[in-house]
Formats: structure tokens, sequence, C-alpha cells
């Protein structure tokens, strides 16, 4: 009897570090499972910021990240930054951002991101901010992204 109460305490301590757990869970929509969302600080007066999210297709057909909103900024785009003759740029994906079939597509710094542009006001470190993410074929889905700061940012990959 004894070890019967003790599995039964046991396991509900099993379900109860599982529900903790959840809330850092990946989103999963459609055919797609989005995760760890984070947005990077941004300096007071700063009037964009970025956000970075792993998405991977788990399906047979190309998906395309195609808008991006957030009611903490005047307007919102999915970015491309690269070298072009030896400078970094940023450009605007006008047509989307493509979720390949069987891929993970990884906006980080320096890569792919999302562009907060006037800023209504700064992000800071540890708050939790609602993006929406909107795709061609899963649809849209708001998500909770957490402000990290720079250096926190600069080490995810
Ligand atoms: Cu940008």
């Amino acid at each position: 009897m004894r070890r019967t109460i003790t599995t039964l305490v046991s396991s509900f301590a099993t379900v109860a570090l599982l529900t903790f757990s959840a809330i850092a869970a990946d989103t999963v929509i459609g055919d797609l499972t989005l995760s760890e969302p984070v947005a990077r600080a941004t300096p007071a007066t700063a009037k964009v910021g970025g956000g970075y999210i792993k998405i991977t297709n788990n399906g047979s057909e190309a998906d395309r990240l195609v808008s991006v909103s957030a009611d903490f900024a005047g307007m919102s785009q999915v970015h491309e930054m690269k070298m072009q003759d030896d400078v970094m740029k940023m450009k605007h994906l006008e047509e989307g951002l493509e979720i390949p079939a069987g891929e993970t597509v990884t906006l980080k710094p320096g890569g792919y991101h999302l562009m907060f542009m006037r800023l209504k006001e700064p992000l800071s470190k540890g708050e939790e901010r609602k993006v929406t993410l909107t795709f061609e074929k899963a649809g849209s889905v708001d998500l909770t992204f957490t402000v990290k700061s720079l250096a926190e940012t600069m080490e995810m990959n």
C-alpha cells in the first residue's frame, strides 16, 4: 500500500514538472512547429527592434511566412540581412520567407529576422510581448516573445 502511494506521488510530481516546462513549449500550427520566440531589448530612444524564432515545416509542402504584426510597433516586416559589396544590408522580404518542406528556418541575428519598426515604447529585458505571424498555408498564430538582452540574443544559434 505504501509503495502505491509513493508511486502516485512521484507521478504527480512528473506531471507538475511537465506542465511547468510547457510554458516555454513549442507552438504547433498546421504542419509548422514554432520555437524559441525572442525579441531583442531596445535602448530607450530606439525606433526599431528585432525578433527571432525557429520555424520547422513538418509537412510535405513548402509554406511561407508572409507577414508579422505587433501592437507595440507601427510597422513590422520580415527581413533578410546579408553582405552586399562588403556592407551588411537589410532587405524587406516583400514576398515573405519560404519555409521548405521538412526543413527548419532559423531567424537569428545576422540573418533572417523580424523587424519591428516605429516602436511605440522600448522593449525591456524580461518582458513578454505578443507578436502575430501569418503563414500562407498554416494561417495566423499569436505568439509570446520573450525579450532578451543584446548579449543574450547574440548567443542564439
Ligand atoms: Cu531588419
